[in-house]
């Protein structure tokens, strides 16, 4: 078999890039190892940025995004008895969209399956050949079968646990990673959000989240321990310890209800170097993770699958590679700076368990100075709703 570009991993990553790269007629197979369903069946993402909501409007797929998705002026955030919002508008003169990561990447399934593009679901045994040369071939199994793909280009859109990052060798990679002492206690319930904006908190028992994916599903996250598991929380007992991380002014009218999904999620910041190895690309979770304090993950992947759409453009367009030869360096310099804000605000946000008096204070100092600096408060909004591509 032969195709331009081979994508590996059917995530929002790979979807959006294989979406776009059909706009301009460039012919790109996607090879995901799970099966549709479980790739839709997982509870991510919920707030797009700016750019990302440009992007699926780029690749056509923002239908429903218009239609279901939920602009976002502002966010609230509590600390001690104090609550203060951050006025996205009045700051950046943009909104942030809530609309779940799920849909996200069913309506890029649904416009793929539309226009009849390869996607092989369910393939094993990935192995890139060639990558730093100008032959590279991708071959995989699929259904007991090995195949072998030539292409000019390959996409590393795996994820964290994917192979593509594990094809440059360990002797040009530079691998950078942190990982936070604590998790994320997450659950989706039928029920209307707490507050028409998220709500981040910093409590004396630990961080707590209120999100939301529409007016009548909501999403909750509290800080949990490394060691805690889902089976030591009944419903019940998330709803109680959720409110008491929120001041009450904000959790006596919360509406508790039966959770439809409960997980919990690791904290880790984590960056390769560089991007791109050959004619191999790194895009999203295979190149860098973020804690979900900043809701960076999704939207950092987007970033990276602009600057590489772009840098295939013009190579199939005139045959220009400074889009290409430039991907690493540009990509990386936007991670590093949501790695940076995404570190900010998990640091400022959660309760640490060798945090000394001394670091509260410095968190409550923090807080005290965001909630009362207009400069401040523009900075976080900047990062917050996205920065410039
Ligand atoms: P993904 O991991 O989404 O997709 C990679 C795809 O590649 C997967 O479908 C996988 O099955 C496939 N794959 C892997 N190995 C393969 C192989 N060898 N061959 C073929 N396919 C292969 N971000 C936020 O902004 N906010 C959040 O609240 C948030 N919560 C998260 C919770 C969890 C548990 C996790 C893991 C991540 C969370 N993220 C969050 C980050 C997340 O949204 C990612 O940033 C986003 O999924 C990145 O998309 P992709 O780069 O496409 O990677
Ligand atoms: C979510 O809705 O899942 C979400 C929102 C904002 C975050 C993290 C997660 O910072």
């Amino acid at each position: 078999m032969r195709t331009q570009v081979v994508i590996i991993g059917g995530g929002p990553s790979g979807l959006l890039l294989g979406q776009l790269l059909h706009r301009i007629g460039v012919e790109a197979v996607v090879l995901e190892r799970q099966t549709r369903d479980y790739v839709l069946s997982r509870i991510r993402a919920g707030v797009l940025e700016r750019g990302m909501v440009e992007l699926m409007a780029t690749a056509g797929v923002d239908a429903r995004l218009k239609e279901e998705g939920l602009p976002h002026d502002g966010t609230l955030i509590s600390y001690r008895e104090e609550i203060f919002r951050i006025d996205f508008a009045k700051h950046t003169g943009t909104p942030v969209m809530v609309y779940g990561q799920t849909e996200v990447t069913r309506d890029l399934y649904e416009a793929r399956e539309n226009i009849g593009a390869e996607t092989y679901f369910e393939v094993e045994d990935v192995e890139i050949e060639g990558a730093n040369t100008d032959r590279p071939s991708v071959h995989f199994t699929k259904d007991g079968t090995r195949h072998q793909i030539a292409c000019d280009f390959i996409a590393g859109c795996d994820g964290f646990h994917g192979i593509s990052r594990r094809t440059i060798p360990e002797e040009v990679r530079t691998e950078y990673e942190k990982v936070y002492p604590f998790g994320w206690l997450g659950i989706i319930s039928e029920t209307p959000p707490v507050n028409h904006e998220l709500i981040y908190a910093n409590s004396d028992r630990g961080f707590a989240l209120c999100s939301m994916r529409s007016m009548t599903r909501s999403r909750y996250y509290i800080q949990c321990s490394m060691a805690d598991s889902v089976d030591n929380w009944s419903d019940d007992q998330f709803w109680t310890e959720l409110k008491r991380r929120l001041p009450q002014s904000l959790s006596n009218d919360m509406v508790t209800g039966p959770s439809v999904e409960k997980s919990i999620a690791p904290l880790r910041s984590f960056v390769t170097e560089p991007m791109r190895w050959g004619r191999l690309f790194l895009c999203g979770d295979a190149a860098h993770i973020v804690p979900p304090t900043g809701a960076k993950g999704l939207n950092t992947a987007a970033s990276d699958v602009h600057y590489l759409f772009e840098g295939l453009k013009s190579w199939y367009g005139d045959g220009d590679a400074a889009g290409l030869d430039g991907y690493s360096e540009k990509a990386l310099a936007r991670v590093w700076k949501a790695e940076r804000f995404s570190w900010w605000f998990s640091t400022l946000m959660h309760r640490f368990p060798d945090q000394s008096e001394f670091d509260l204070r410095m968190q409550w100092a923090e807080l005290d100075f965001l909630r009362s600096n207009e400069a401040a408060q523009k900075a976080m909004a900047e990062n917050y709703v996205g920065l410039p591509y």
